[in-house]
C-alpha cells in the first residue's frame, strides 16, 4: 500500500493526472457543491482540491474516491475485483481434508486479522493541540435546504463499553456551533449500539473521537458494512497489507489514526438528543430532520497545515456511489459463502444501495429466489434492501436492460412477488413510518411446476450456432 495519509493519495492522484487544483476563490456554502455535482455527473470527472475557499487557508478535498479507477487506487489495486479475489481465497469452501493440510491453512485464515492496528507514540494528527474550534475548519453547507453545515466524511470512533471492541463508522455531523455537533448514526449502526449500551449501563458521558482525513483504505473501511464487533481498523489493515498506525487521544481513552488531518475529542451525554437535519442526502432527497445525540468537542488536535477532506452527496452518481460499488464487489464472496447459489449481485447506483438489488442465482429447486431474498434480508445492512429482483444466471445482471427484459417477461405479479414487513433504512421517506416498512422480492427466474406453473415455459430466442458461423464467414463481404 502506497499511502500513509490522504495527502499521499492526493500526490498519487496528481501524478496520474486525476486531480484538479482550483485556485480561484470559491464559497464553501453551496458553490463547492454545484461544482462538485457537475464534475460528478460528467464522464472522467477528477478529484478536486479547492485551494482558495473564501475565508480559509485550509484546502478542501472532494471526489477523491469518485470513479471506479480512483476507488481501486484508494485500496492499492487497479481493480476492486482483486480484493474480492483475495477474500474469496481466504474463505474458500474446499477446505483440505487431512489434519496437516488444515493446520497449514490456518495462517491464511487469520490473514484478515494479520495486521491489527499498531499504537505508536506520536503522529502528525497531533502536531498542534488547541481549544475546540470548528469555525476554523471549512465545513460545507451542501444544499439550499440543509439545516446547517455538515462534516460529511468523519471517521467516528467509539468503544463497546462491555467488550472494549472498537467501532469506526462514517456518520455525518451537523456543526451546531464551534464546539458542538450532531451525531447522525442511524439506529442500526455500530456507534448507535454503543450509545444504547452506554445509556443502559448508566454511563452519562460516552467518549467519542472523530478523525477527519486518514489514509484512503481506512476511510473506505469506515464505510464498509462489517459485522458488529469487528474493528474496522483491522479490516483496514487487511486492505492495506500493513497495520493502521494509531495514537492515543490526548484527553480521552480512545485511539485515532496517527496520520489524520484533524482529531476531535469529546463526549456525548447519553440523555441528550437534539434536532438534526434536514440534509440533502445520497438518495437525492433531503433526509428529514430528526432527534440524534449531540457531540461535545472538548479538545482538538491537527496537523500544522491540515487539508479538509469532505464529500458531497446528492442525486446519484456522486462520490459515495463508487464506495458503495466497491463494497458490492468486496463483499460478494462473503455473500456467496452463505448463499452458494448466488452468481452475481448488482446494486444499481440509481437504487442508492438500499432501494434496489439485482441478484442472479443458479436455481435448482422451487422457491429458491424467495429463499435467497429472505436470507439477504437477514444479512447485515442488506436487511434494508427494499426491492430485490432475482433472475437466472444465464444473463449478465450488470446489464440493466437484460434485467428489465427478464423482469417484464418472466413475472406473473400475483405469484412472483412476495412482500414482507421489517426494518427499513433510516433514510427511506416512502415507508409510512420511520425505520419500519415493507420490502419486496420479485422472482423473475424461470418457473417450475412446483411453483404453480403447469404450462410449458418457452425458451428464449437464440440463433443456431451453425448459422451464426456461416454468417460470420460472409459478414465482412456484405458491405455492412
Ligand atoms: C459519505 C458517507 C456518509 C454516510 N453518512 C451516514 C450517516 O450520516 N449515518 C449513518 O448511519 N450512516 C452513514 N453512512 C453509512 C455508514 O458509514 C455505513 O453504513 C457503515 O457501514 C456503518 O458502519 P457501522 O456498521 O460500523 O456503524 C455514510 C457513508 C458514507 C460513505
Ligand atoms: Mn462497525
Amino acid at each position: 500500500m502506497k499511502y500513509d495519509s490522504i495527502r499521499d493519495f492526493i500526490a498519487f492522484l496528481e501524478s496520474k493526472g486525476e486531480l484538479l487544483r482550483i485556485t480561484r476563490e470559491i464559497n464553501r456554502d453551496l458553490e463547492i457543491t454545484e461544482l462538485t455535482d457537475r464534475v460528478s455527473k460528467s464522464p472522467d470527472g477528477k478529484a478536486l482540491l479547492f485551494e482558495n475557499v473564501r475565508g480559509f487557508k485550509t484546502p478542501v478535498l472532494i471526489n477523491a474516491f469518485g470513479s471506479f479507477k480512483r476507488m481501486a487506487w484508494a485500496l492499492g489495486v487497479e481493480n476492486v475485483g482483486e480484493i474480492a479475489d483475495q477474500i474469496g481465497n481466504l474463505i474458500k469452501p474446499d477446505l483440505p481434508e487431512s489434519f496437516i493440510e488444515k493446520i497449514k491453512m490456518l495462517p491464511k485464515l487469520v490473514e484478515m486479522a494479520h495486521y491489527p492496528p499498531k499504537i505508536i507514540k506520536s503522529g502528525p494528527s497531533q502536531e498542534i493541540e488547541e481549544k475546540p474550534n470548528l469555525d476554523s475548519i471549512p465545513i460545507l453547507k451542501c444544499w439550499p435546504g440543509d439545516g446547517g453545515r455538515f462534516i460529511t466524511l468523519p471517521l467516528v470512533i467509539t468503544k463497546d463499553p462491555d467488550s472494549g471492541i472498537r467501532n469506526v463508522g462514517i456518520y455525518r455531523m451537523q456543526a451546531y456551533d464551534s464546539q458542538t455537533t450532531g451525531m447522525h448514526w442511524h439506529a442500526h449502526k455500530g456507534g448507535a449500539k454503543h450509545f444504547l449500551v452506554s445509556r443502559e449501563k448508566g454511563i452519562k458521558r460516552m467518549d467519542v473521537a472523530v478523525a477527519i482525513g486518514a489514509d484512503p483504505a481506512t476511510i473506505y473501511a469506515a464505510s464498509a458494512p462489517l459485522p458488529e464487533n469487528i474493528d474496522e481498523f483491522i479490516f483496514a489493515g487487511f486492505l492495506r497489507k500493513r497495520p493502521v498506525e494509531l495514537v492515543k487521544c490526548k484527553t480521552i481513552d480512545l485511539e485515532v489514526p496517527a496520520n489524520s488531518e484533524y482529531i476531535l475529542e469529546g463526549y456525548l451525554d447519553t440523555s441528550e438528543l437534539r434536532k438534526e437535519g434536514p440534509f440533502g442526502d445520497h438518495t437525492g432527497y433531503y433526509s428529514l430532520s430528526d432527534n440524534y445525540p449531540v457531540f461535545h468537542v472538548t479538545h482538538q488536535t491537527r496537523r500544522s497545515d491540515p487539508i479538509y477532506p469532505a464529500t458531497v452527496v446528492g442525486k446519484p452518481p456522486m462520490e459515495d456511489c463508487y464506495m458503495g460499488k466497491a463494497t458490492e464487489r468486496i463483499f460478494l464472496p462473503i455473500l456467496k459463502m452463505q448463499l452458494p447459489e448466488i452468481v452475481d449481485i448488482n446494486l444499481p447506483i440509481e437504487g442508492v444501495f438500499h432501494n434496489l438489488a439485482f441478484v442472479s442465482i443458479r436455481k435448482t429447486y422451487p422457491g429458491q429466489a424467495k429463499k435467497v431474498a429472505c436470507a439477504m434480508w437477514g444479512l447485515g445492512q442488506l436487511a434494508f434492501t427494499k426491492i430485490i429482483i432475482v433472475v437466472d444466471d444465464d444473463i449478465d445482471i450488470q446489464n440493466t436492460s437484460d434485467v428489465l427484459w427478464r423482469l417484464g417477461n418472466n413475472v406473473s405479479p400475483r405469484r412472483d412477488m412476495m412482500i414482507v414487513d421489517g426494518p427499513i433504512d433510516a433514510l427511506d421517506h416512502a415507508s409510512p413510518s420511520p425505520l419500519y416498512g415493507s420490502k419486496v422480492v420479485i422472482d423473475a427466474t424461470k418457473k417450475l411446476p412446483e411453483e404453480g406453473h403447469q404450462r410449458e415455459w418457452p425458451d428464449s430466442i437464440k440463433m443456431s450456432d451453425d448459422v451464426k458461423k456461416r454468417i460470420d464467414e460472409i459478414w465482412s463481404q456484405l458491405g455492412f
